[in-house]
């Protein structure tokens, strides 16, 4: 071949390289739910209807160890999308702003504009409205408050700016609330987004099962209260420090809520109930966006992502809602189905929420941005049955816990200096009801983790 012949053919194997790129760069539907815990079937929940989220878990890997860097949404959702970690500094309260990440953190938006997607938020992605200013498109659905009741008389109540109650069962259509008017707006974008054929990152933030438990009676009707059971820990630990316990504030402000002291048990079940028939109806509009996804032959060239921004206690350990450092507050459901990737797997590896957008830089091809804190779940994704991370941390205020293996160990460092531990093993106590760092035995292992958790906040700022 001469050399101009070997120029040309350069030139060609570049340019059908570069035509290749663009016609495999896969979609991202990424799809958010506001609260939710892992209480989905696919989980091993068996009481818990969520047939849409689990036929996404078969066509895809369920990674049953995620955890949030924070449990509350929006310090969640502002490390997740700008792939940076929370610190004592940033990214402490619901209404974080991605901001805090600091000018040198491309935010997954800006990263999926400048490779030419077209990105869209449809409802509660970041939590701050405009938070976020360079998505094409950022799309909010309209009522007279985020509470979005139906029912005349709370909706009275909270155009007065009084509290409602903390859930409303009617038999109404699906259509009312937010979330299926979030998966209608949705789908009607996959229709212009496939007609358009650019590559696009389509993020979708669903409300339920965040409070109030607002659920059509249909979705309440598929569960027989009396079959619900309370959490099998479901007092505060003896053991456990004062400072790991919280008043739960954000129930309590529901009308039907005592102000203080536990909850009495029917009202408690009710609750539960209230919060499963909201899992059961957000399935339920997940179901018909990978409906759309399918039907629309998308789904070959879209990766879809479905996490939750934090956990949530159900009265487990004694305490309702997010903002602690007990497993239930920190775990999240996390499925990645992706073309040619594996299907129906579950992964043990430790995954966090800050792992997302570099898992996302490699299923779509593209570069990583150096500031990114986490890790790429890529491995895990390609063999699911190998463990290849056995380690996470979340802080929730001053408390920061460090999960390795089976060890959940969180120190709140207070202002005398004076350090506060919880320590649970999971191999053998899953429900952390024995405060391990309060045995002398446990010295050792206590050291080794808080050495550990010193070194592993050392390798970022
Ligand atoms: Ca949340």
């Amino acid at each position: 071949m001469n050399n101009f012949l070997k120029y040309t053919f350069i030139l060609s194997v570049v340019f059908q390289a570069a035509a290749q790129d663009i016609k495999s760069a896969k979609n991202v539907l990424f799809i958010m739910v506001d609260d939710l815990r892992p209480e989905l079937n696919v989980y091993g929940q068996d009481l818990i209807k969520s047939p849409n989220i689990d036929a996404l878990a078969a066509a895809g890997t369920t990674f049953k160890r995620a955890y949030c860097n924070v449990p509350v949404c929006g310090a969640s959702r502002a490390s997740l999308l700008s792939g940076v970690r929370p610190t004592a500094k940033r990214f402490l309260k619901y209404y974080s702003s991605i901001n805090e990440a600091g000018p040198n953190a491309q935010h997954i938006v800006d990263y999926f504009n400048d490779r030419g997607y077209t990105t869209i938020s449809n409802n509660k992605i970041t939590h701050l409205k405009n938070d976020i200013k360079t998505w094409d498109e950022e799309w909010h659905p309209k009522d007279i408050s985020w509470r979005n009741y139906q029912d005349p008389k709370n909706r009275d109540l909270d155009a007065n700016k009084k509290p409602g109650p903390a859930y409303e069962r009617l038999a109404v259509e699906d259509s009312v609330y937010f979330d299926a008017q979030t998966a209608y707006k949705s789908i009607e974008d996959l229709k212009k987004l496939k007609a358009n054929g650019q590559p696009f990152f389509l993020a979708v933030g669903f409300v339920k099962p965040h409070l109030p438990f607002t659920a059509p009676k249909k979705y309440w009707d598929l569960y027989d209260e009396s079959k619900i059971r309370l959490p099998k820990q479901s007092t505060f630990p003896e053991t456990a420090p004062k400072i790991a316990n919280h008043k739960w504030g954000e129930l309590r402000a529901y009308k039907d809520i005592p102000k203080e002291g536990p909850i009495p048990e029917d009202l408690a079940k009710t609750l539960i109930h209230a919060y499963y028939a909201s899992v059961s109806f957000v399935d339920a509009q997940i179901g018909e966006l990978i409906n759309a996804l399918d039907a629309l032959e998308l789904r070959e060239s879209t990766v879809v992502v479905l996490v939750g921004d934090h956990g949530w206690s159900l009265s487990d350990h004694g305490l309702w809602a997010k903002h602690s450092n007990f497993e239930v507050a920190l775990q999240v459901p996390m499925i990645i189905s992706a073309p040619g990737l594996s299907e129906n797997k579950i992964s043990n590896s430790v995954a966090e929420l800050v792992d997302l957008y570099p898992t996302l830089c490699d299923l779509t091809s593209g570069k990583k941005p150096p500031h990114l804190q986490g890790n790429s779940l890529i491995s895990s994704l390609q063999n699911p049955d190998k463990i290849y991370k056995s380690t996470a941390l979340a802080r929730w205020q001053k408390g920061e816990t460090l999960i390795e293996n089976n060890y959940f160990y969180t120190e709140w460092t207070l202002k005398s200096n004076r350090i506060q531990r919880m320590l649970y093993d999971h191999s053998i106590d899953p429900y952390e009801t024995i405060n391990l760092a309060t045995l002398r035995r446990y010295d050792k292992t206590v050291e080794n983790l808080s050495q550990q958790l010193k070194l592993f906040k050392k390798s970022f700022n």
